[in-house]
């Protein structure tokens, strides 16, 4: 039987015991919402960075709050890698302002490798490429795992950009070795349209509905000549997280862009100072994707609250998160 961590909350730093509260609501409420039950993530008791929740706060005797945390984690505290990443995200000279765009690809790059139908790859794994950026922050709390300071820079960029609350919670392991490492081909391609679209996102277990949402991250950031082949932000406010992706899709006429790169879409009708993929324009051109477009064009409040739902699923492919310890009975505690 696994050995419970506990410890009195007394003995740990509020915010450790903050940030667990959060996750074991977090878990709890999206276990929920997705009918999972507590089985689906049993084999993780045995996980090397094993988290457990708040619980039994006024149990039998009346006892302080107990906090179960795996040793490993009780070293993170997550608020304070929060805030070291909030810091680092303005920075004059770079793009726009800001590194808080790069971070939330980054963090999208990370997840959006997992394949539903055999669990592998995601967030768990294939971190190849460490960000220059968040470098100094791994070492300055360097039991954080890679995959969870790459998910949680994305997660608090957004947030500081403007954007929802993203329920997030520590958990994933990095890759010991390359044979973790997903095949090319499972992000998308620019260059397609629907069709390819659905083919990555139902891989990860992601719907239509679920694909524009995700693709209105679109709201921020630029392409970049040197990185893509691409050019050009897709909005006038590339570092405020908004709608605005979804409204320009509809109100600006969308032409094919004369020059010496790829086939990408220039905003015709009112400057040419704007881009589309050839994959952003297929939310237009597919009814079903369309109906989402306009609901979210529409309803900023409906793009939050979807956006922060599927995003946070995306970072949590393939995971599997500890199950929280149940408290020990009275009669446990005295005779177990
Ligand atoms: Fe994206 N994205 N993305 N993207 N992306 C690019 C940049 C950003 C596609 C292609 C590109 C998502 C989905 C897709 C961001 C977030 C998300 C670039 C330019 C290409 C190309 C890269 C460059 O040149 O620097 C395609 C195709 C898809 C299909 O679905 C999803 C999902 C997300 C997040 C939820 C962000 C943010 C950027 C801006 C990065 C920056 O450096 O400014």
């Amino acid at each position: 039987m696994m050995r419970p961590v506990i410890s009195s909350a007394r003995s740990l730093s509020r915010s450790v015991a903050r940030q667990a509260t959060r996750a074991f609501s977090t878990q709890q409420q999206q276990q929920q919402s997705r009918g999972q039950s507590s089985s689906s993530s049993s084999s993780s008791s045995s996980s090397k960075s094993r988290w457990a929740g708040v619980f039994g706060a006024t149990l039998l005797f009346g006892a302080t709050t107990t906090v179960a945390l795996a040793a490993d984690d009780q070293k993170v505290d997550y608020n304070a890698v929060r805030s070291a990443i909030a810091n680092k995200l303005e920075k004059e000279g770079y793009d726009d302002g800001s590194y808080g765009p790069v971070l939330v690809r980054l963090a999208w790059h990370c997840a959006g490798t997992f394949d539903v139908k055999t669990g592998k790859w995601g967030s768990n794994a294939g971190l190849d490429v460490a960000r220059d950026l968040l470098e100094p922050i791994k070492k300055a709390f360097p039991t954080i795992s890679y995959a969870d300071l790459y998910t949680l820079a994305g997660v608090v960029a957004i947030e500081e950009m403007g954007g929802p609350t993203i329920p997030w919670r520590p958990g994933r392991t990095d890759a010991t070795d390359g044979t973790a490492c997903p095949p090319d081909g499972n992000l998308p391609d620019a260059s397609k349209e629907q069709n390819h679209l659905r083919n990555i996102f139902y891989r990860m277990g992601f719907d239509d509905r679920a694909i524009v949402a995700l693709s209105g991250a679109h709201a921020l950031g630029r392409c970049h000549t040197n990185r893509s082949g691409y050019d050009q932000p897709w909005t006038r406010a590339p570092t405020t997280f908004s709608n605005e992706y979804f409204r320009l899709l509809l109100e600006e006429t969308w032409t094919p862009r004369k020059w010496k790169g790829p086939l990408q879409y220039t905003n015709s009708k009112s400057g040419s100072d704007l881009m589309m993929l050839p994959t952003d324009l297929s939310l237009i051109q597919d009814p079903a994707f369309k109906t989402w477009v306009d609901k979210y064009a529409k309803d900023q409040e409906l793009f939050f609250n979807d956006f922060a739902k599927y995003f946070s699923q995306l970072l949590e492919l393939g995971v599997k998160f500890p199950e929280p310890q149940k408290p020990k009975s009275l009669w446990n505690k005295l005779f177990g």
